[in-house]
């Protein structure tokens, strides 16, 4: 592994049977969901390592949840396990019958990691959400449970803060415990891919400048969104235009014009989900799957490989483009796409870079006020201009 490499401790946890290990096969080792039903019962710590995004890996912490292990982790094991930690992904099993004991453990489970790894992100998965949903629709023991989960938090970041300031101390910036996240999930359809790729999103290096890049190249390009998925997973790492997620009353304006709030809001995820189930026929046919080309009445749409690691999507609305050009413009911006994800620095900064502070360090191209995002590709922005 280069020493470049960064390396994120993913802690994934939570009641045994509540889904862990099926959520991670799923994602990480495309098995189906129906696979999952014959995965045995994890024992203690099963680690794994996932290369994402060339020099992003992750180390996913995949634990156990038979009450000894637990009771190991939180006392032995404590600082071993807890330490370091970029993020905790806790499972929890929609359908349990023990739910005053369920938190009981996600709070002792949480104390010992904000007194190991203060700054660590914290997502909670509530899981098989489909065996819930015909008898609960609305969803309201969801949002109970949620309030529960979210009332535990912030008891323990409150207890941490007072314990600290009684002892005189304070704690360091960063390390207050920020907010958690809730997802509602099912190994059985795209909501799973949704919470996975907020999680993945967050540990991007770069991401604001990723993203300033896709914007520009959507607008090159006349499209109405640029998407970037990576290779394996298929999750979206980022798009263009607002950030993942944004309400569409909140659009940009490029975004508005162009009708993307009108979009299915799940349409990356169910993207993500087909994609991987005809590469999985593929194999089984022994064919490869290489990309996806289509022109219908009013849309273009390419699906690409962009770097070694990732895939682009871009949908053009307008008629007048056709996917060829999209894969021209496409050709131009890949070399310089391929340093964010491959490279600890860049060589060359274009007009899009020089403006970032994300870029901390020096690279050609920096006080030359005729650089234009990004510089090499000026032949597509001829073309299209
Ligand atoms: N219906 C349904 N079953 C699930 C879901 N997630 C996992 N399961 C099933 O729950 C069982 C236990 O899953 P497993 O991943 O071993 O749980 P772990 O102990 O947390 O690792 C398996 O039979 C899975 O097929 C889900 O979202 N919906
Ligand atoms: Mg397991």
């Amino acid at each position: 592994m280069s020493a470049a490499a960064r390396r994120s401790k993913l802690l994934l946890m939570g009641k045994s049977g509540s889904g862990k290990t099926s959520m991670r096969s799923v994602i990480f080792s495309n098995y189906s969901a129906k696979d999952t039903r014959r995965l045995g019962a994890t024992i203690d710590v099963d680690q794994s390592t996932v290369r994402f995004l060339g020099s992003l890996v992750l180390n996913l912490w995949d634990c156990g949840g038979q009450n000894a292990f637990v009771d190991n982790y939180l006392t032995a094991q404590q600082s071993t396990i807890f330490a370091n930690v970029a993020v905790l992904i806790y499972v929890f099993d929609i359908t349990s019958t023990e739910w005053e004991a369920d938190l009981k453990y996600f709070d002792e489970i949480l104390t010992a990691l904000r007194e190991n790894s203060g700054d660590a992100g914290v997502w909670v998965l509530i899981n098989k959400m489909d065996l819930a949903d015909k008898e609960d629709p609305a969803r309201k023991k969801y949002e109970e449970r949620k309030a529960d989960v979210i009332a535990v938090e912030e008891r323990i970041r409150r207890e941490r803060k007072e314990k600290a300031e009684k002892s005189g101390k304070k704690i360091p910036e960063g390390e207050e415990g920020g907010s958690i996240r809730c997802f509602a999930t099912s190994i059985w359809d795209e909501s799973l891919y949704k919470a996975w790729s907020s999680i993945v999103h967050t540990l991007i290096p770069n991401i604001g400048l990723i993203t300033s890049h896709l914007t520009f190249l959507r607008d090159l390009c006349l499209a109405a969104e640029v998407v970037v998925f990576e290779t394996e997973t298929f999750l979206v790492i980022a798009k263009s235009g607002t950030p993942l997620d944004t309400d569409p009353s909140e659009l940009d304006v490029a975004e508005t014009e162009s009708g993307i709030g009108k979009l299915d809001r799940q349409r990356f995820e169910k993207i993500s989900e087909i994609v991987k189930g005809f590469r999985k026929t593929c194999q089984r046919t022994g064919e490869q799957w290489l990309g996806f080309e289509s022109t219908f009445d009013q849309c273009s749409v390419i699906v690409e490989p962009m770097t070694r690691n990732s895939f682009v999507l871009v949908v053009s609305n307008d008629s007048r483009i056709e996917t060829a050009m999209l894969q021209y413009n496409l050709n131009m911006a890949r070399n310089h796409f391929s340093e964010f994800s491959q490279k600890p620095s860049l060589d060359r900064k274009c007009g899009l870079c020089r403006g970032s502070k994300e870029l901390k360090y020096e690279a050609e191209g920096d006080d030359d006020p005729s650089v234009m995002a990004w510089d090499d590709c000026g032949r597509g922005l001829q073309l299209l201009g």
